[in-house]
């Protein structure tokens, strides 16, 4: 049995999970959000980290019908909680560069959105810098679409990968996340400090939110507040839960 005969066989017997980490308006304390992570939990194999399994799911095309699985997962599940709570959170999903470039992608966000009918203004895509690769027209017209159904969009890893500032500059998008390595770096040295800092205040000249990722340490959080970064997610305020124990951490807030 191969790994992509595994990997098929997790989607269809639901032993791929999502799990929720809670993102914070750091200036209220309130949560606001959370950003859904794909786990495969198998019978033998044990837990099979995600960085191993996403980028062979995108190599054999697997990652399509999955990210359909996870899209309407987090759709529903952010559905039934602001339903239950009253509440208006965000589900941001990870949207992967070979889902962004499927010619059918946006009738694909549309249906699930109808299916589910769930309000778009309480759903998310992350794109990360990988997806600007082949940057082009069709790119900025898609990110359009997306955020035309009411969908906020943002960039992940920010500051590791292929985006050039240019593109930036032209892309529809509504929030800027700062990759954890610039974060862990808060308070460690002038420079570490600094370029947070930096990249807040360009992400707010361009009309972004920033969200900080992987925020672990008081220090971070008092520096990312004092800068005016609106967001924050990390093990500092909790690290990803499953989704019954997530229910409870919004239960409780
Ligand atoms: O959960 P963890 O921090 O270990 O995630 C590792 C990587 O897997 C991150 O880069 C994250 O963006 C990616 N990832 C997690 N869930 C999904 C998903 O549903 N779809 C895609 N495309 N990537 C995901
Ligand atoms: O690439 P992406 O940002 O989508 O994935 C986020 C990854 O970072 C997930 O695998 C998640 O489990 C992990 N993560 C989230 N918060 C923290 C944190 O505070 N510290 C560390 N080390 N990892 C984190
Ligand atoms: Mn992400
Ligand atoms: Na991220």
């Amino acid at each position: 049995i191969t790994l992509e005969t595994k990997l098929y066989d997790a989607l269809r017997l639901e032993q791929l999970q999502l799990y929720y980490q809670p993102k914070i308006d750091i200036q209220t304390g309130k949560m606001v959000g959370m950003e859904a992570l794909l786990r495969w939990i198998d019978s033998e194999l044990g837990f099979i980290p995600p960085d191993r399994f996403i980028p062979f799911a995108e190599e054999t095309g697997l990652i399509i019908p999955i990210g359909e699985w996870v899209l309407e997962r987090a759709c529903l599940d952010v559905k039934s909680w602001n339903d239950l709570f009253d509440l208006d959170l965000r589900v941001a999903v990870n949207l992967s560069p070979i889902q962004l470039a499927l010619p059918n992608i946006i009738e694909t966000i549309e249906n699930t959105l109808r299916n589910t009918n769930v309000n778009p203004s309480f759903v998310e895509i992350e794109i990360t810098e990988m997806s600007m690769v082949d940057f082009n027209e069709s790119l900025v017209d898609k990110l359009a679409q997306i955020r035309a159904m009411g969908i906020a969009i943002s960039i992940d890893d920010f500051g590791t990968g292929y985006s050039s500032l240019s593109y930036l500059k032209n892309l529809p998008v509504d929030a800027l996340k700062v990759d954890r390595s610039f974060v862990m770096e808060i308070g460690l040295s002038e420079t570490g400090s600094n370029m947070v800092g930096a990249i807040i205040r360009l992400a707010h000249a361009m009309n972004l939110e920033v969200v900080a990722e992987g925020v672990e340490r008081e220090e971070e959080l008092v520096y990312l507040r004092a800068c005016g970064c609106e967001l924050a997610q990390g093990y500092y305020f909790s690290k990803p839960l499953p989704a019954n124990e997530f229910f409870k951490y919004v239960m409780n807030q």
